[in-house]
């Protein structure tokens, strides 16, 4: 059995949609981000980073249970496991390698933080232009990147892969980091192509409510200070 430590985010996702393709059973444990449930002692013994997702894995290499977090390296272990979503030979495997650290190395952080400055820093009034600007940027010339790419084949790396994955949710949400999809027609194609999958379509309804993803509230001061406080913020009464 797996437990994937999810919440419905671009990261979380990418873990859920992994399990879902190679078909291993697991249950999903909600991880409530704006309560600040990332920050908390039990969480973090399985996720030392605090971030979701994480994933136990009660099966591990020398069949005693392991515990993962990074979604790169979550992904990785599920497609070595089942030895699928990884390239069809050892120099798709490669390619597959390189997309899946460019998005975890470069598209990944950027577009994180495009978000955090146009998304939310923008709702609490605060002046981020410069950082607005420097990020948004770099999505685009990453998007660039990508569409580039994609003139060479259907997905990232040769056969649907891992790296398809990892980009796939962050490209969802290409308005809330200030990104137009249709300036990158190859990119829109693909993951037109991708949101076909059941995969894709996983969108499990969090316990409790009756919605699979609620975006944060910025205004919230609860919200602001466990997304985005520091840990004297989270602490101060
Ligand atoms: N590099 C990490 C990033 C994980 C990450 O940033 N997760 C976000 C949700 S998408 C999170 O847990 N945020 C909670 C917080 O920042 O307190 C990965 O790829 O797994």
């Amino acid at each position: 059995m797996l437990d994937l430590y999810y919440a419905a985010t671009p990261n979380g996702r990418k873990a859920l949609m992994t399990l879902v393709e190679v078909g291993l059973p697991y249950r999903l444990r909600w991880v409530d981000l704006e309560a600040g449930e990332q920050h908390e002692p039990a969480f973090q013994a399985v996720s030392p980073n605090g971030r979701i997702p994480a994933l136990v894995d009660d099966e591990g290499p020398d069949g005693r249970p392991i515990a993962l977090f990074e979604s790169g390296a979550i992904l990785l272990h599920l497609a070595e496991r089942t030895g699928l979503l990884l390239g069809e030979g050892p120099r798709e495997r490669i390619e597959v390698l390189k997309w899946l650290f460019w998005q975890t190395s470069s598209f990944g952080p950027a577009v994180g933080q495009a978000t955090h400055f146009v998304s939310y820093a923008s709702q609490r009034g605060i002046d981020a232009d410069y950082a607005r600007q420097r990020f948004v940027a770099e999505a685009r010339r990453l998007y660039r990147v990508l569409d580039t790419r994609l003139a060479e084949g259907e997905y990232v790396a040769g056969s649907f892969s891992i790296a398809d994955i990892a980009i796939f949710p962050w490209v969802r949400v290409a308005r809330g980091h200030g990104i137009e999809l249709p300036e990158y027609p190859r990119v829109v194609a693909w993951s037109d192509t991708i949101a076909r999958r059941a995969s894709a379509k996983a969108r499990p309804v969090r316990p409790g409510t009756d919605r699979a993803f609620r975006s944060p509230d910025p205004t919230d001061p609860t919200t602001w200070k466990m997304l985005f406080g520091n840990a004297e913020e989270r602490t101060a009464r």
